[in-house]
């Protein structure tokens, strides 16, 4: 649904009546933005050809994860890596396909901020030509680019993503409300569509990759056993195998996504600082939340770069349900 409030307002537009709201603010995390949407603008252009181009199968690589690296990984990898590499307050780059953060050509001396990736987010998906996302969280250094790494996920300064689907979007959260543009093909320019955009309180979505039902933990089980019996109504279940996209229908929908902790897996598959975390901001920020069943998200300390948590993530009944599924299975 368009906010009619709202009359082509470009994202930069958007950003400096965002910087002159707040007098005292530099300007350089609006660069940081800024660069999101020439990044998107980037990528989604070559998506539209990847087929055509040979971008689309595997490398036949792993990645420091040990999974397999599609040719898109390595490519939406390189245009993020190369393009914050001219933001010059950037200092360093964390990305899901890199073992350690890339440093900036400028050595870091000018950073002001970290940015973490997951450059291309459910890229298998890509395969088959469906929704693929984008997914970034923005630090501010403190006393060292290492010590800003391991800090919670409450100390982002922001926070979002960017969805390729039948059109692209760019959703982000700088701490004030979740904002979703548009990519007008026309012009070449990120469209506001929606501002401070609220999650439903509760919603009819539920989000899971129900083939691992079995190897669940007790708790994500027993949560998702109940809602789908429960006399609330019937949840429809979506699930894309991109959690952007499912994440995307969740905001204007409400429910839940979770990937939750399994018996041989009990980290859970999804990556804290590039993959949750951010999205906890936003979800937050939309008035919902996101936790590991035991905790908050951005409560959790991180222990290093590529960790990873078990993660649920959606509108506030639902995650409330989730974490007192877990407290009273494991009381
Ligand atoms: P990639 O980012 O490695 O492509 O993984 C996608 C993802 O992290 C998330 O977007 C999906 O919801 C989830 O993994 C899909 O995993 P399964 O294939 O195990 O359901």
């Amino acid at each position: 649904m368009v906010d009619s409030t709202v009359k082509n307002v470009t994202l930069n537009r958007f950003l400096v009546q965002c910087q002159d709201r707040c007098p005292a603010a530099s300007g350089e995390l609006t660069r940081v933005i800024e660069q999101m949407g020439v990044v998107g603008k980037i990528i989604s252009g070559y998506m539209r050809r990847a087929a055509l181009e040979g971008l689309v199968g595997l490398t036949g690589r792993t990645n420091v994860q040990d999974e397999k690296v599609q040719k898109f990984d390595e490519f939406g990898n390189a245009v993020f890596v190369e393009s914050f590499d001219y933001v010059d307050i950037v200092g360093a780059i964390v990305s899901e396909e890199l073992e350690n953060p890339v440093i900036s050509s400028s050595q870091g001396r000018y950073g002001k901020y970290v940015v973490l990736i997951d450059p291309i987010d459910g890229s298998s998906n890509l395969d088959v030509d469906c929704s693929v996302g984008s997914i970034f969280s923005v630090r501010r250094i403190t006393d060292s680019i290492e010590a800003t790494l391991l800090q919670r996920g409450t100390e982002q300064v922001a926070a979002g993503y960017l969805m390729y689907g039948p059109s692209t979007h760019l959703v982000y959260t700088a701490g004030d409300g979740v904002h979703l543009f548009v990519l007008d093909e026309r012009i070449g320019e990120f469209i506001l569509v929606h501002r401070d955009l609220r999650m439903p309180v509760q919603g009819k979505l539920l989000s899971a990759n129900w083939g691992n039902h079995a190897k669940w933990f007790p708790p994500a089980r027993g949560f998702a056993d109940s809602l789908i019996a429960q006399e609330e109504g019937p949840y429809s279940l979506r699930y894309s195998g991109a959690l952007v996209a499912d994440l995307h229908q969740i905001l204007h929908r409400g429910g839940i996504y979770f990937y939750p902790d399994e018996q041989k897996r009990p980290q859970g598959k999804l990556r804290l600082l590039y993959e949750c975390a951010p999205l906890a901001f936003l979800a937050e920020q939309a008035g919902g939340g996101a936790t590991t069943g035991r905790m908050r998200v951005l409560d959790v300390q991180p222990e290093g770069i590529h960790q990873r948590i078990p993660f649920a993530i959606g509108s506030s009944y639902e995650i409330g349900k989730y974490e007192r599924a877990y407290r009273d299975l494991e009381k």
